[in-house]
């Protein structure tokens, strides 16, 4: 075979020209019509806007395939340590512009398309948007796997295979009222079931012990029963490389020995009862952020996917090495918070108990293998799990995290002794109140590294949540700030801002976020500070229409747009951003001929469904904007909009056409935040705490272009243990009296004085989150931001010095770091014409 510039080829060649694998736009035309025709099995003029996007998606899977398919061959082949990334959550937002970004092939298709006179835009918000997390946890995993291929670092992300994803969030008279989230309703064309894969996972029984060959007392577990773990693979391209990994994510099926025994014995109803219970595992995602659960479902889940992804992981191993002795050499596992800490008894049982290593030597490569990411401070978030739920799923693993401990807290008697205090803070089991495990400490034994996602996160973990394990192994702490992706979050969301990059310096500034530092001379440029802010209007002008059609409110594309997106929390601070919205509105109402700076507040979160505060919060953020946006007296100088369902792709919306990004949790309890970078990315400026990377964000946008305000968390903690009185600054500051007063007296509430009443109360006797302490300073700094927006060309160097000087939130710093200092991987080039 020889093709046309005269080169050999053999048959497993990709040629350019094929239907299946062709970049141009003409092939890509070929392929989409023929997928509509052959896989839709539809003709053109009866296809709807969802059988396009079904064409187009097929059509860029192709294109994937043969270069995921050489990327696990190359691995196969090369034998060099892979990355395995086990988080129960992965946010990974749509897949079709993604994936064409990553292929470089989204203008082609665009054109492509466009001949055949459709919109790739319409095609695209076809797609639903797979929501298997919660909020930034989740949503970090999703921009790891996107740095990770993009470095060309071997790697799996494992994960649950949710069949419902995290709730669609609707608005009736105020409140959140949630739907179930049916993603997979019409197919998802992104995942390859891999049923030949499948992995046993076993549940529940008891253990006994027995004597081996050698006559060795070992113990053996007896299950009661067996789930079948089916993995789904989702592929994952690098920006414009051709390493495309999987993200394989388990689904839970009966085990069909298991069923047939019940079935044949003539207990059908007892064998479909036991269908749909193993099916339950995999059914839907809890839909907690930073707060646990404690249900028996969830800690099924968790061992779930941690034992089918480490069997995979082992048998994986075993295809080329004739034991595990060299396991942790090959093998990275990074535990996404405590959901995967099971991990650590999960990996001893499989070396100890099913493949006969000695303790010493298991428990060795275990701590080499695994590494541990807290994603949280506060203390009621910390992952503990009854001894008695956790012995009744999981006999054996108590009896070996029982062993790990005993150990363990040998080691510190001896290196402390009498120090009672030190072991029972150290300890993995809880043990008064009801005995429990601390999935904290067992994910802090078990691993060779443990990190904050922050700097000052990382410092607090040291100085307080993991303060007696960083006495004991200082060198054991890491710091990885968190990041995120500049291919969703700039090139996607903001393509026109992307494009005047490009215009400028090329598009080397995806792979190498620090070259757009190479543009700050611009901020001298007149004309080039003109185009910004006519990109910055424009996306607001496109958010603007969203919100119209959508909530049917019409906003002033020349306020201050004024953004909070996040879960809603208290410790997030939703309602003191709505402190500061009735104390404009009450300003107004004292003097309706007020000079003010016109804004429009846009917030965006889901509340857990069990957490009422957070659900009250929604209904007054709803009921305050009832009253602002229609009284007379406010003169469309203040909106307040609620966009309902707030999740990746309405992220995407909104991020590129804020001015103002609100990061106002109290210091110290944020743990990074990630939303911070994306807003800032996109030229907002923040206003915001010194907590979690926002310190970072202004370290690198510059103090100058940073809007501060509030405690440190230093101050708060010395607040607190001094004795803080919220009911003092209620008493002393008029204005603050006058916005609770107006909440109490039933104002937002058509005089319902019940209503509101456990957030007034929360406020003034209890205020854990130190609102009223921080209200004044809140108060003065938004008024330095009116102020500096007035002045529009001041204002549009501040944006673009903040969206220039954002490379250290690059996800790729981060995974670089991780890859270097915690993981030692290196990357592997994938050519597909080896
Ligand atoms: O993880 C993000 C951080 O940027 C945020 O500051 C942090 O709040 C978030 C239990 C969590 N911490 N803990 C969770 C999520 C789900 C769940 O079931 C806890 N999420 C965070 C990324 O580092």
């Amino acid at each position: 075979n020889v093709n046309p510039d005269g080169i050999a080829t053999c048959p497993t060649n990709i040629q350019i020209e094929d239907d299946r694998t062709g970049m141009s736009p003409e092939t890509l035309k070929r392929a989409f019509l023929d997928n509509l025709f052959y896989i839709q099995g539809i003709a053109r003029d009866q296809a709807t806007p969802y059988d396009y996007y079904l064409a187009l998606a097929y059509t860029v899977r192709d294109r994937l395939l043969h270069r995921f398919i050489k990327t696990v061959e190359t691995y196969n082949k090369r034998q060099e340590k892979l990355v395995c990334y086990l988080s129960a959550e992965f946010l990974m937002g749509r897949y079709l512009g993604n994936n064409m970004v990553n292929l470089g092939i989204y203008e082609e298709m665009r054109s492509a398309l466009a001949d055949l006179g459709l919109n790739i835009d319409e095609i695209i918000e076809q797609e639903p948007d797979p929501g298997l997390g919660n909020g930034g946890l989740g949503r970090l995993a999703a921009c790891f796997l996107d740095s990770l291929a993009s470095l060309e670092i071997p790697a799996i992300g494992y994960g649950i295979r949710y069949e419902f994803g995290i709730f669609y969030q609707v608005i009736k008279d105020g409140w959140q009222v949630e739907i179930p989230d049916n993603w997979l309703r019409f197919g998802n064309p992104w995942e390859l079931p891999r049923p030949n894969e499948s992995v046993e996972v076993k549940l529940g029984g008891f253990t006994e012990t027995y004597h081996d060959d050698k006559g060795n007392l070992k113990t053996h577990w007896v299950p009661d029963r067996t789930i079948l773990a089916v993995p789904c693979d989702t592929p994952v391209p690098g920006y414009k490389t051709n390493t495309v990994n999987p993200l394989r994510l388990w689904k839970a099926e009966a085990s069909e020995t298991f069923n047939f025994d019940a079935f044949n014995a003539g207990h059908y109803d007892r064998a479909v009862a036991e269908k749909i219970d193993a099916e339950n595992i995999s059914k839907v995602l809890y839909p907690n952020d930073n707060t646990p659960a404690g249900r028996e479902l969830r800690l099924a889940q968790q061992y779930f996917f941690v034992s089918a992804s480490l069997q995979d992981l082992i048998r994986i191993h075993l295809r080329s090495h004739a034991n595990l002795d060299h396991f942790h050499e090959k093998t990275a596992v990074q535990l996404n918070d405590t959901h995967p800490a099971v991990a650590v008894a999960e990996l001893m049982r499989l070396l100890v108990d099913e493949n006969g290593l000695e303790w010493a030597k298991a428990w060795n490569i275990t701590q080499k293998t695994l590494a541990y990411t807290n994603h949280t401070l506060m203390p009621e978030a910390l992952e503990r799990w009854p001894v008695s739920l956790f012995e009744k799923l999981l006999p054996r693993h108590v009896e070996i995290i029982s062993l790990i401990n005993h150990f363990f807290l040998e080691d510190v008697r001896t290196w402390f002794p009498e120090n009672d205090e030190l072991v029972g803070h150290l300890s993995i089991f809880e043990e008064w109140g009801g005995k429990q495990i601390r999935m904290a400490n067992l994910a802090c034994v078990g691993s060779h590294a443990i990190n904050g996602v922050a700097a000052l996160h990382s410092e607090l973990l040291k100085k307080d949540t993991l303060r007696e394990f960083a006495l004991l192994w200082p060198e054991k702490f890491y710091n990885k700030t968190n990041g995120v992706t500049p291919r969703r979050w700039i090139l996607l969301s903001n393509p026109q801002l992307a494009h005047l990059y490009d215009e400028k310096i090329g598009e080397g500034w995806l792979k190498d976020l620090s070259l757009l530092r190479k543009l700050e001379s611009y901020v001298d440029d007149g004309e080039f500070r003109s185009r910004w802010r006519a990109i910055k209007q424009e996306n607001k002008q496109n958010l603007a229409n969203y919100i119209l059609k959508t909530r049917n409110i019409e906003v002033d594309v020349n306020s201050i747009f004024d953004v909070q997106v996040k879960r809603i929390h208290e410790y997030k601070r939703q309602h003191l951003a709505v402190l500061h919205i009735i104390t404009l509105y009450n300003r107004i109402k004292q003097n309706p001929n007020l000079e003010i700076v016109p804004r429009t507040f846009i917030f965006g979160g889901k509340a857990a469904p069990g957490y009422f505060m957070a659900k009250l919060i929604i209904k007054l953020i709803n009921a305050v904007a009832d009253v602002v946006n229609k009284d007379p007296d406010v003169r469309g100088r203040l909106k307040v909009v609620f966009l309902p369902n707030f999740n990746v792709s309405l992220g995407q919306r909104i991020y590129p056409a804020a001015d103002l990004s609100e990061q106002i949790s109290t210091a110290g309890k944020e743990a990074s935040g990630t939303g911070n970078m994306k807003f800032a990315m996109n030229g907002a400026l923040t206003i915001g705490t010194l907590d979690g990377a926002n310190i970072e964000i202004r370290e690198e946008a510059g103090a100058e272009n940073f809007f501060l305000f509030g405690l440190t968390a230093e101050e708060v903690y010395r607040l607190k243990s001094d004795g803080y009185d919220p009911m003092k600054y209620y008493r002393l500051n008029r204005e603050l009296k006058g916005v609770i007063d107006r909440i109490k007296s039933g104002y937002f509430s058509h005089g319902d004085r019940e209503l509101f009443q456990p957030i007034v109360d929360s406020l003034l006797y209890d205020d854990q989150y130190l609102l009223l302490a921080d209200y004044q300073e809140y108060i003065d700094c938004q008024e330095q931001v009116s102020k500096a927006y007035q002045d529009q060309e001041q204002w549009t160097k501040m944006s673009i010095f903040n969206a220039l000087r954002m490379a250290k939130f690059s996800s790729d710093r981060t995974i670089w770091e991780y890859c270097q200092e915690i993981w030692n991987v290196k990357p592997v080039r994938i050519d597909l014409n080896d």
